[in-house]
């Protein structure tokens, strides 16, 4: 059962590069864009995150000869997977997906801005050291628990949804509203794993409607 005045749908940056043709596109990407929009006339509070990156980002393979993409390293000390450049701040590849009805978003949580850590998390940046202030934001709007859908499932869904619950929201994952990188095989289905460990619901997003 949604509860309107405390439940909110965050979408996980749903942004063209993460989409079919992008830059770091996650396979069947384009296919939860119409998932979110769906969804979104089912709630009163949507709330979107975008990775912002600057064009120097540390995570992206293009800024050390030594990396490749997919590659793991240290960056300031903590694990990071190199990138390919992608949703660097103004490009279209960082704009949010053009069939994506964006009216319905009341706010949006940009993050990974700062070139020397990654920021997977709607809330935190990987290291836990700077907050983006969703949470509080969250707060502010009286938001108790938070369906959380979008891209990439092993990576940035994953963050936002271990950090919800850190930050005491309930959490419901709509599975079909997400899609995986899966650099390595089983990389979806241990994260799901992990948001179910850590409490989250998983639901499909056909069951929302029919709760109301
Ligand atoms: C993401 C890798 C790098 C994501 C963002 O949105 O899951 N993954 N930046
Ligand atoms: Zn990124």
């Amino acid at each position: 059962m949604t509860q309107p005045n405390t439940d909110v749908l965050l979408l996980v940056d749903l942004q063209n590069d993460f989409i079919e043709g992008g830059a770091l596109a996650v396979q069947g990407g384009a296919d939860v864009i119409a998932v979110a929009n769906a969804l979104m006339p089912h709630f009163q509070h949507v709330i979107a995150t975008q990775d912002w990156h600057p064009s120097d980002h540390q995570s992206f393979a293009s800024q050390n000869p030594e990396l490749a993409i997919g590659d793991s390293f240290l960056l300031d000390g903590l694990p990071q997977t190199a990138w390919p450049d992608h949703c660097i701040q103004d490009s279209h590849g960082a704009a949010f997906a053009g069939a994506l009805n964006q009216k319905a978003i009341q706010h949006v949580v940009r993050k990974g801005t700062d070139r020397q850590i990654d920021s997977y998390s709607g809330f935190f940046d990987n290291g836990h050291q700077r907050s983006t202030g969703l949470a509080d934001y969250l707060r502010q709007q009286g938001i108790e628990r938070v369906f959380v859908m979008g891209l990439a499932t092993d990576y940035c869904v994953r963050a936002t949804v271990l950090d919800a619950f850190a930050e005491g929201f309930g959490v419901c994952l709509v599975l079909d509203g997400c899609r995986g990188v899966n650099l390595q095989p089983g990389d979806v289905e241990r994260a799901i794993f992990d948001m179910q460990n850590a409490g989250a619901e998983l639901i499909e997003s056909r069951q929302i409607p029919s709760e109301n």
